[in-house]
């Protein structure tokens, strides 16, 4: 590695001709975006999207502050301020062809965890015009039964106390709106980009119920000021592996220490509605609409459920990628079916779309050989995933008197690996999950009470009670605890 030429800007004209790069002046740009979360995927998407955008138009008011409220975000903070906040984006088509790219939207990043006040003042500081999220599903705070702020979180009681050095995201976005109000600033637009339906209107009302509790008044100005634009967003992005750092340092002679790789596809949908202006996004391939509402059911509902039915039963039947089921005929077919009978249907129509096309696709995306998307991805915190993607349709289908076996199978599955922990063959499954310990302690009581990890409510909500859900799901317990090769089933229900 040490004569390997290091990502940074003042190497840039010294990578290979091949490799893309910024070719707009860095040092001109103010970043007009605040962004929390800097991961794989707001680094394949959002920040893709704003880099060709200054590289298309020039345009220099839009580069992204990133923010880590975490300990585990050091990582990224200490990589990225080695390379300038520079990254390589290598995107894997499925005939094997690689484009690489070194994206430079990206120009500083603040540890919330070293200094709390300093991510409060950038989000303060005038430049900044839109604070982005991608802090997953979990990181919203919701109390699963009542769909409010969450206040039984200890660092929400914290937060509530120590206004000036928060915790949790909403207790920061409160903190700077405070200080912009009484500055005489102009709010800043809050955008999630993160996979949740109604992803802005499930913002505001969470910032909301948190700012009343600390500051009625506040919040009435958060309310008129504050924008929450809805979005559907979409990019597979597996997790980073060693191997695409030795590629890019094997192939090209160059050491990024955290490249990001994806696959081509890219989509963003975005309802117009910014309190504070927004990049041209739709000059580089982002779609602006009035209601965003079916393009993200059809999205959540087909591409993030298909891959959850893919995790879960791929997972306990020993299939270790995405690619890997998908070239499993029996997987694939499943997962066609699924797609066909249960989740179509209570979908509505989507302008511009043919749903049939949509499906293909996705098939096709999902069989990219080259983006190896390991199942232990998917199935990352299955507990507030789940919810979104798989049990809305279960419930519609309730209400429509439509088919649920092939959901169904998935939630006792899910049931299987939680208590079990092993796939068929007794291979380890490393379960990470928020709810990790409740899901095993209520899995384990299956043997007792074939209802007990579907009775978890936070969850499942009332499907439990619903007696024609109870009845399939007993008869798919059953049969998986009787033999946990879930192939036999799948082809089961394929043929009934
Ligand atoms: C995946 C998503 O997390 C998951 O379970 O379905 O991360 C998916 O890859 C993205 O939403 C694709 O846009």
């Amino acid at each position: 590695m040490n004569n390997l030429l290091l990502l940074k800007q003042k190497n840039l004209s010294q990578l290979p001709a091949e490799i893309g790069r910024p070719s707009y002046d860095r040092g001109q740009l103010t970043a007009g975006i605040v962004h929390v979360g800097v991961g794989g995927f707001h680094r394949s998407h959002e920040a893709v999207y704003t880099n060709e955008l200054m590289q298309e138009s020039g345009t220099s008011e839009w580069a992204i502050c990133g923010i880590g409220l975490r300990e585990s975000d050091r990582r990224m903070a200490e990589v990225l301020r080695k390379q300038d906040y520079l990254y390589t984006l290598i995107e894997k088509h499925p005939d094997g062809e690689i484009e690489n790219r070194v994206i430079g939207s990206l120009v500083d990043f603040v540890l919330g965890v070293d200094d709390r006040s300093a991510v409060i003042d950038r989000m303060a500081h005038p430049d900044t015009r839109i604070v982005s999220l991608t802090i997953t599903e979990g990181g919203y705070n919701v109390d699963a039964t009542t769909g409010k702020f969450d206040f039984s979180n200890p660092d929400a009681q914290h937060d509530l106390e120590n206004p000036a050095s928060p915790r949790l995201v909403f207790g920061f976005l409160t903190a700077a709106l405070r200080k912009r109000r009484d500055n005489g600033l102009p709010a800043f637009t809050v955008q999630s980009c993160d996979n949740i339906q109604h992803n802005g209107d499930l913002t505001r009302k969470i910032l909301l119920d948190f700012a009343n509790r600390q500051d009625a008044e506040l919040a009435k100005w958060i309310e008129d000021e504050v924008s929450f634009p809805n979005a559907m967003v979409d990019r597979i992005t597996p997790v980073t592996t060693e191997a695409d750092i030795n590629y890019l340092a094997n192939t090209f002679g160059f050491h990024d220490a955290w490249p990001v790789t994806c696959e081509p596809f890219c989509q963003w949908v975005i309802e117009d509605n910014f309190s504070n202006g927004r990049p041209e996004w739709e000059k580089v391939g982002a779609q602006f609409v009035s209601d965003v509402t079916p393009y993200e059911t059809m999205k959540l509902r087909l591409l993030n459920a298909g891959h959850s039915v893919l995790g879960i039963l791929g997972s306990i039947f020993g299939h270790e990628t995405i690619d890997g089921c998908v070239k499993d005929e029996l997987f694939a077919s499943y997962l066609r079916t699924f797609m066909d009978v249960e989740a179509t249907p209570t979908l509505d129509a989507v302008a511009g779309i043919d749903l049939d096309q949509y499906k293909d696709t996705l098939i096709e995306r999902f069989g990219n050989p080259n983006i190896k998307d390991r199942l232990e991805r998917i199935c990352l915190e299955s507990s507030s995933k789940l919810p979104v993607f798989l049990i809305p349709t279960i419930n519609d289908n309730l209400e429509r008197g439509g088919s649920i076996k092939f959901a169904a199978l998935v939630v006792a599955a899910w049931c299987y690996y939680s208590d079990k922990g092993v796939d068929q063959h007794g291979k380890e499954l490393e379960i990470v999950d928020e709810l990790k310990t409740l899901l095993h302690n209520a899995a384990k009581e299956t043997g007792r009470d074939k209802l007990s990890f579907l009775k978890l409510k936070q969850v499942f909500g009332g499907l439990a009670q619903n007696h024609r859900f109870a009845e399939v799901y007993i008869e798919m317990i059953d049969a998986l605890y009787a033999n946990p090769d879930v192939s036999v089933l799948m082809r089961k229900l394929l043929s009934d």
